[in-house]
């Protein structure tokens, strides 16, 4: 018989850290562990709303999808817990080696770091995705063929809220717009309490993209939620007062995309994603949203935090002639502001910066060992037999490459 906690002590939240996090591989956590962090987890997302309110400074992060390790690195690069302050965007688990650890270390995190942790839902936490995408395999497998733990995580899921807002004035989704919801409130009024639905707001929350060549919405290829073009993403940002909306959803080759500039931003946070795709990663920071005076040129206390980058050396450098007034951003009062060089070429807005960063060597090392997805081993690589048919292998044999990003 198992007892409902209503806390679990600090001493243990610290050794489910160490468990994961000092042991390769990491040692997975028991079930009843599991069971008693998401019961936790859900009596307090309860009563927290379907848009969460937040402030920077903040680092958001996109799809993790099961690299876990890569997951650490973010932590290494970005700083962790409960130093740094991270929204993550959702699609914790899936398609990589390692969904059971990750959605384990954030579920810890969470409940360790209430406050300097925020995660909010994405398509993949979703008990018919995780059924086909690898995430209940892996739960099989790592647990003696028992589907408990699969049960208790995707029972969690449907607490998670659905979306974020950073100083009242940017807009944090895992997909994108729906054409049902005019209003954040709109959002705020949806029964989230439940699996993701095939449509309206709370599926093209989930689901959509942003779309260049489009204008209005159009139906998604991927099957749920729509494509949405700039005089839409306008719209929105008008009436409810945004300046920005910041999403996931889409592998970047980059590590990140800038729509508009930088009026919709995609942070893409799984390197190398499927330990095939080559790509880079990123983690959006968010230093302030102080739009109401001009940015200085000069070295100020936000300069710090901006020399972890990668091409640094202009940050804090202003040159009027390498700027044109299209990079000039406008707020919501009309003033003018000047991007630095570094927030011109990424596309984002003052006070932003993605830190981009490659797979961990432990990426690198499954991607040598040719493993299955999700822990599977084959020992003849990408051979598959009837046996233990590959379906994740099979299906990126089938479908031409450019295809892939419909189906994260
Ligand atoms: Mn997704």
């Amino acid at each position: 018989m198992m007892t409902v906690p209503f806390s679990i002590p600090t001493s243990d939240l610290d050794y489910c850290l160490e468990q994961l996090l000092e042991h390769k591989p990491p040692k997975i956590l028991p079930p009843e562990t599991i069971h008693q962090l998401c019961h936790l987890l859900k009596t307090q997302l309860l009563s927290v709303p379907n848009i969460i309110s937040l402030q920077s400074p903040i680092s958001v992060v996109g799809d993790i999808h099961g690299q876990y390790h890569d997951l650490l690195e973010i932590f290494k690069i970005g700083g962790s817990p409960p130093n740094t302050n991270y929204l993550f965007l959702g699609d914790y688990v899936d398609r990589g080696y390692y969904s059971v650890e990750t959605i384990s270390l954030l579920l810890v995190l969470k409940i360790r770091y209430p406050n300097r942790i925020s995660l909010i839902r994405g398509n993949h936490e979703s008990r018919t995705i995780t059924t086909n995408y690898g995430f209940y395999t892996e739960v099989l497998n790592k647990y003696n063929g028992s589907a408990d733990v699969w049960t208790y995580i995707t029972d969690l899921f449907d607490y998670l809220p659905l979306g974020a807002t950073v100083d009242g004035t940017i807009f944090a989704c895992h997909g994108g717009l729906s054409p049902s919801c005019q209003q954040l409130d709109q959002i705020r009024a949806v029964d989230r309490f439940r699996e993701i639905p095939h449509d309206g707001i709370m599926a093209d929350l989930v689901w959509s993209d942003p779309d260049v060549e489009i204008l209005d919405f159009k139906l998604s290829p991927r099957g749920a939620g729509y494509l949405f073009g700039s005089d839409i993403m306008d719209k929105f940002c008008h009436d409810n007062s945004l300046v920005q909306m910041i999403r996931a959803h889409q592998l970047c080759n980059e590590g990140y995309t800038s729509y508009w500039k930088g009026k919709c931003l995609t942070v893409w946070s799984a390197p190398n994603y499927c330990y095939r795709c080559g790509n880079k990663a990123s983690v959006l920071e968010i230093l302030h949203s102080n739009y109401d005076t001009k940015e200085k040129p000069t070295s100020s206390s936000s300069s710090s935090s901006m020399t972890r980058n990668n091409n640094n050396n202009n940050n804090n450098h202003h040159d009027p002639e390498e700027e044109s007034n299209d990079d000039s951003f406008y707020d919501r009062n009309n003033l003018r502001f000047d991007k630095t060089k570094s927030q011109i070429e990424q596309g984002v807005l003052p006070g932003q910066f993605f830190n981009v960063f490659e797979a961990s060597r432990e990426n690198d090392e499954d991607t040598v060992n040719g493993k299955s997805v999700n822990g599977l081993n084959f020992s003849d690589g990408l051979e598959s037999t009837s046996n233990n048919y590959d379906f994740f292998a099979a299906y990126f044999q089938e479908k031409p490459k450019r295809h892939v990003e419909y189906f994260l």
